[in-house]
């Protein structure tokens, strides 16, 4: 058996999505007659609090989209230097966009009004106009850490009073409100639009959604269309995307078992993890095995049948998801303890 927690990108879809694609109602999207896309966009809006939503093919497509249609060529996107738009989605924003990254140093994700304003450039006839300020929440690179209402709240302030708009990478938003123990969409109220992705926690095979006013939406499906985004008969997907959302209150058992799964982890010697911040379903543990890397761990894990990723040279991310369950963790705890100890010997 491999127990993989790499991601909860890697989930399989449950029988009833399955079912539910087999029975979907579709018809051609790009002329707006698919009623299952339709139905997933308007829960979608709905649930968000936000007068409209797009059906995108992925995460990566709904930021990209998100940014084209906020944003002219030659603009300043402000995000911090670890935002997965910045250091994992290939530099779209700069190929695709003509978007330049303006770095903000963020303490795990979560913005100082000082690192804000230090980032900041003023009118200057050398520099390029400000376009808009990304958030994310839950933050990926930071191990899943959850981003406060307040934090966001200074932040959108911020923004505002530069004159820019705010895009949201909510990829795993469900997972912030759940640990937040708040409605989703008081947590987004701000924003001007968010994506958030229905194949990760939630479990569905693809799809993201991207949420906004309604005039902010059809300029955004144009943009989808021209990055080749327009899909036909995706309410055989759509209807994956429904399931997934009317049964998002599992996620809080991903988050459960994270924590079982991180405790365990601490308390084998050579590796470290903060506990405190264990908030979702994502945590990252440093080793401290002297003669052995991140990378040259996780293949030994491999070997040995577990799959995690490596985000640095000392570190590994852990995430938990649908497919997992106690007797993963269990035996995930007990693969790992025999790795540690076979290097440390
Ligand atoms: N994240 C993936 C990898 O790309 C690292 C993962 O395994 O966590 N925003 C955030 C915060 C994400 O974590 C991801 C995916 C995306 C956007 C992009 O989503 P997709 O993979 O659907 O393009």
């Amino acid at each position: 058996m491999i127990i993989d927690l790499r991601s909860d990108t890697v989930t399989k879809p449950s029988p009833a999505m399955r079912r539910a694609m087999a029975e979907a109602e579709v018809g051609d999207d790009v002329y707006g007659e698919d009623p299952t896309v339709k139905e997933l966009e308007e829960m979608a809006a709905g649930i968000m609090g936000k007068e409209a939503a797009l059906f995108v093919a992925s995460g990566t497509m709904g930021n990209l989209v998100a940014l084209l249609t906020h944003c002219e060529p030659g603009q300043e996107v402000y995000l911090d230097e670890e935002a997965h738009i910045y250091y994992y989605e290939v530099g779209g924003m700069s190929a695709l966009g003509g978007l330049i990254p303006r770095l903000i140093s963020s303490e795990k994700g979560l913005y100082h009004p000082e690192a804000l304003e230090e980032a900041w450039r003023p009118e200057n006839i050398h520099f390029p106009n400000p376009g808009l300020l990304c958030l994310e929440n839950t933050h990926n690179r930071a191990g899943g850490r959850v981003v406060t209402p307040e934090c966001m709240h200074e932040a959108v302030t911020w923004a505002k009073r530069k004159g820019m708009p705010v895009h949201l990478d909510g990829a795993r938003i469900f997972n912030a409100a759940f640990a937040l123990d708040m409605d989703v969409a008081d947590l987004v109220k701000e924003m001007d639009s968010v994506m958030f992705c229905l194949s990760k926690g939630l479990g569905a095979p693809a799809g993201s959604l991207l949420v906004g006013s309604r005039d902010w939406i059809a300029e955004a499906r144009k943009w989808r269309k021209m990055v080749g985004g327009g899909m036909r008969q995706a309410g055989v997907l759509a209807a994956a995307g429904l399931v997934a959302l009317k049964e998002r209150a599992r996620l809080k058992e991903d988050h459960r078992l994270a924590e079982t799964l991180a405790k365990d982890l601490a308390a084998i010697e050579g590796l470290k993890v903060n506990l405190d911040q264990v908030e979702t379903n994502i945590f990252m543990v440093d080793l401290e095995l002297p003669g052995t890397d991140a990378y040259r761990f996780v293949s030994l894990l491999k070997e040995a049948g577990v799959l995690v990723n490596a985000v640095a040279p000392g570190r590994l991310r852990f995430v938990t998801h649908k497919d997992i369950g106690e007797k993963e963790i269990a035996q995930a705890v007990k693969i790992v303890e025999n790795v540690v100890e076979g290097v440390s010997n």
